[in-house]
């Protein structure tokens, strides 16, 4: 008897288990006006105008693409140092709380209704990196990035990054990119371009992949739980009998 429940058992949580361990995936994107370059600081104003981005998570990745309108990305890889290229940030709020993380999108604390900065990305050819805050928003560290998870487009730049790097995030996260030119070395001007807006919600990954079908139980299984489910406990309730009966014998 102890066999068949434990086989009821087994067939039980094979069953049910797969849509415990279903891998969740999760994609978001955004898109930002042209020539609404501001605030160009010492900036070329024809420069750096965000246009698009896209976040993609896999169980083991997080990508992220960001692209410009027409030329007015300026490629690290290409950049002479004393004109500066184009430098991007990627904001990432992973627990969607404005009241985590560094208030806002910026040192002004532009957006902190909507955002709170729990991660920042740095993609600068010079001194790629992660950087931490904590849930009060007091700045924790900075992990330097691998560079070959970084690609330079026509007109953007990519990003593939561990979750590992990021606190190991499932993917439901809201973000945003600003723009800035840097100088060559490790300065860089003010932010040029925003996207979202300043005043704009923050965008936002959901989910984009239903469950595995094996991890939907079909009519078969749901049969064979049912079926099982009253086997387990008839199974339980006969050995609890068994064991009685040897106390009254004892
Ligand atoms: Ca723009
Ligand atoms: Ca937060």
């Amino acid at each position: 008897m102890l066999r068949t429940r434990q086989f009821c058992i087994s067939i039980f949580l094979a069953f049910l288990s797969p849509s415990v361990l279903a891998i969740p995936i999760y994609a978001g994107s955004g898109t930002d006006a042209e020539g609404d370059v501001t605030d160009a600081q010492f900036a070329d104003p024809t420069l750096h105008d965000l246009a698009s981005v896209l976040v993609e998570v896999d169980e083991s990745t997080f990508f992220a693409r960001v692209l410009f309108h027409g030329n007015t990305y300026s490629a690290q890889s290409e950049a002479v140092d004393s004109k500066g290229y184009s430098k991007v940030s990627i904001g990432l709020d992973l627990d969607q709380d404005p009241d985590t993380g560094d208030p806002g999108v910026d040192s002004s604390g532009n957006n902190a209704d909507f955002f709170g900065t729990d991660i920042l990305i740095s993609l600068d050819k010079n001194f790629p990196s992660i950087f931490r805050f904590s849930d009060t928003g007091v700045f924790e560290g900075r992990s330097f990035l691998n560079t070959g998870g970084i690609t330079e487009l026509l007109n953007g730049i990519e990003v593939s990054i561990p979750l590992s790097l990021l606190d190991n995030e499932e993917g439901q996260l809201n973000f945003f990119v600003l723009a800035q030119q840097s100088r060559g070395t490790s300065s860089s001007t003010g932010i040029v371009d925003y996207m979202s807006d300043i005043g704009v919600q923050a965008f936002g990954t959901s989910r984009v992949t239903t469950p595995p079908p094996s991890a939907v139980p079909g009519p078969s299984a749901i049969a064979l739980i049912l079926l099982g489910l009253p086997m387990v406990f008839l199974s339980a309730w006969m050995k609890r009998r068994r064991a009685r009966r040897r106390d009254v014998v004892v």
